[in-house]
């Protein structure tokens, strides 16, 4: 198959999170990096594969995605043979909903804010943001304090959904020393074949 193409950030935990899928799967992947300091994901070009102006977007062949957690419903549909990283059951599909709106509500408002704000200097609320990721991580701790991955015995995209931004939450200024299920649970994704890291930033003092 011909090498997908991959529209990104290097430092957008949302592009990691599809950079991750695409790695899990073992497809092959071309990454070009957007500059969005010089605003190059609103250009008329950009617009015409995302009209939201964000990465990331993937282009498969003539299918072109937008959307992060899109991206990992349309790999996981498309490609992954098993069925196992987006089981379509549908108490076990609903349950990855459910992360999944995790991954774009809270885990954006919470972790991702407070990142943003200390790497890249947004102008948001960091103690809005920290008390969201507070409520959020006293979740997922609870939730992994039996388990071992997120919405079923194996990793799914629900995992990959909120991988990316919770392990980089120190770059924000919050501690994952609290939370010793999640770390775990870190640990658990990093250990999958073929996983890939995204790059670190410096941690805020
Ligand atoms: N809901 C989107 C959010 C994507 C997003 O916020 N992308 C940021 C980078 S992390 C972006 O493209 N920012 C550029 C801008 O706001 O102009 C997704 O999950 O893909």
């Amino acid at each position: 198959m011909n090498a997908i193409r991959l529209y990104r950030f290097a430092l957008s935990g949302h592009c990691h999170r599809a950079e991750l899928m695409l790695s899990l799967l073992g497809l092959p992947y071309e990454a070009i990096d957007v500059d969005l300091k010089a605003k190059e994901q609103k250009t008329a070009e950009f617009l015409r594969r995302n009209p939201l102006g964000l990465v990331p977007v993937i282009e498969d062949g003539a299918t072109t995605v937008a959307d992060s957690n899109a991206i990992l419903v349309y790999l996981a549909t498309r490609y992954d043979t098993t069925g196992r990283w987006y089981p379509r059951e549908a108490a076990a599909s609903a349950r990855i909903q459910q992360w999944l709106s995790l991954a774009a509500g809270p885990l954006a408002f919470g972790p991702a804010a407070a990142r943003v704000i200390k790497v890249f200097g947004a102008p948001l609320d960091w103690d809005r943001a920290a008390m969201i990721a507070a409520d959020l991580f006293g979740h997922l701790e609870r939730h992994l304090g039996n388990r071992d991955f997120l919405a079923s015995e194996h990793p799914t995209i629900a995992d990959v959904a909120l991988y990316s931004y919770t392990a980089h939450v120190p770059e924000g200024g919050i501690s994952l020393a609290p939370y010793a299920a999640i770390r775990g649970w870190l640990a658990r994704i990093e250990a999958l074949p073929r996983f890939v890291p995204m790059g670190k930033s410096p941690i805020a003092a």
